[in-house]
């Protein structure tokens, strides 16, 4: 049985996971990264689009700028649309900064490579990945990899597994307390290639629910839809995805294009944080910690913001200085919960909450006139401009 030891042991190919390895690797400190989808799933994977200026600069300040600075869409704002009419929050003018479009399937991409590059160790299509010893200063992974069973010892663990993932499980249920919440709504999402109908996202509350217009670059547009969580993707043809489309998010004197669809699913929507992000040898990083519905586009910008305070902290431990790593935790879950109430507010704020009682019409114009509020007052949407484009680490 190959055994083998390194200073961290990754589990997770995701964004979080990739990202600490690479920020690890260029500060010196070894780690091994194990994944258990394919190199290929990984590169396929279809999920965020939006960059806060923060994350943007991470990934210049570690050498993995090239791709958001050529192929990134630098947006000033974004419109928020209710009642038929189409608003422009303007993020630059509010609080001088922007976001960038650049999809996290590129973000992978730019990673994967930079890892290859580099010849960095990253086991693929691993199986049986388990967590061993973590409340000792001795933790290890186990996992199968090409049919050899592996051991891999290690001084940490980070657990970059997402939400579905080992890592977070592996605490003692006495030591961990999770808070969530679901919503009574998903979006089912399509990329078309067509150019977007759109310079800037549009964010829209209509009579039959949340639509958005977004894009991955200026051939390929990405578009969602409100719909029930049970709904079945077989059920939606791109014919009636597109008349939906057209229906919430038609405005007088715009035009909405389609074109192919070459990709559709239906997500559920969810909030979800972890009490702690440590338990002895272990850290958490990214969704294996924390999940918040997409409404606010921070998912995998607060994956980027954990991995940025815990690549610094674990460069101080090896420097000898263990202070960030003990804060890292309720540092990262401060910052998180100021997200989350961001991600449900934008969530309540933007969907039709299915029903027909008198309490869902009261919600319903309620939303409504906090979207007045808010596109017509300079201090909500200054706060808006703030939380969109990131709060600071
Ligand atoms: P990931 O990306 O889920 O990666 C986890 C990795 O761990 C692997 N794994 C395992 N590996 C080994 N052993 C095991 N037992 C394992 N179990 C799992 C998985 O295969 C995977 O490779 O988590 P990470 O790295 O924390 O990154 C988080 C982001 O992916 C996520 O927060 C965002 O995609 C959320 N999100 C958005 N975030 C934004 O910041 N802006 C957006 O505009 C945005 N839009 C979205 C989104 C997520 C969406 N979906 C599909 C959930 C839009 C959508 C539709
Ligand atoms: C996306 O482009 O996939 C996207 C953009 C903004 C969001 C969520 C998803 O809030």
């Amino acid at each position: 049985m190959p055994v083998e030891t390194t200073r961290v042991a990754i589990i997770g190919a995701g964004p979080a996971g990739l990202l600490l390895g690479w920020a690890l690797r260029r500060a010196g400190i070894d780690a091994i990264i194990v994944e258990n989808r394919s190199v290929d799933y990984i590169l396929a994977r279809v999920r965020a689009g939006v960059l806060e200026q923060g994350s943007v600069d991470t990934l210049k300040r570690l050498g993995l700028g090239d791709g958001v600075t050529s192929a990134g869409l630098i947006h000033d704002g974004i419109y928020l649309q209710f009642a038929g009419e189409r608003h422009h929050v303007d993020f630059n003018e509010l609080v001088g900064r922007t976001v960038t479009v650049y999809g996290q399937q590129a973000v992978v991409a730019d990673l994967v490579h930079a890892h290859a590059a580099d010849g960095s160790t990253i086991y693929f299509e691993s199986s049986d990945v388990a967590v061993h010893d973590i409340e000792t200063k001795s933790p290890r992974v186990t996992f199968t990899h090409d049919g050899e069973q592996h051991e891999l010892h290690a001084d940490i663990i980070v657990g970059a597994d997402g939400f579905h993932g080992v890592c977070r499980p592996a605490i003692p249920a006495d030591h961990l307390t999770v808070y969530e919440r679901t919503y009574p709504y998903a979006w089912l999402g399509i990329l078309a290639t067509v150019p977007p109908s759109t310079d800037e996202l549009i964010y829209c509350l209509h009579d039959d629910g949340f639509a958005m217009h977004s894009m991955r670059s200026l051939q390929v547009s990405r578009l969602y839809l409100q719909v029930d969580p049970s709904e079945s993707i077989d059920n939606w043809s791109d014919a009636r995805i597109w008349e939906a489309l057209h229906t919430r998010l038609g405005v007088p004197g715009w035009t909405l294009h389609e074109g192919e669809v070459t990709e559709k699913s239906i997500t559920p929507m969810r909030s979800f944080v972890a009490s702690t992000l440590q338990y002895g040898s272990l850290f958490l990083a990214g969704d294996a910690g924390h999940i918040v519905p997409p409404t606010g586009a921070k998912g995998l910008n607060s994956a980027i913001a954990d991995v940025t305070m815990l690549a610094d902290a674990l460069i101080a431990h090896y420097a000898d200085d263990d202070t960030a790593l003990r804060g890292y935790s309720a540092a990262a879950l401060a910052r998180q919960w100021r997200i989350q109430q961001f991600s449900q507010w934008m969530t309540q704020m933007l969907h039709r909450h299915p029903g027909t009682t008198d309490q869902h019409d009261f919600d319903y114009r309620s939303q409504l006139g906090q979207l007045d509020y808010t596109t017509g007052s300079t201090h909500a949407m200054r706060s808006l401009a703030e939380q969109y484009t990131g709060l600071p680490l």
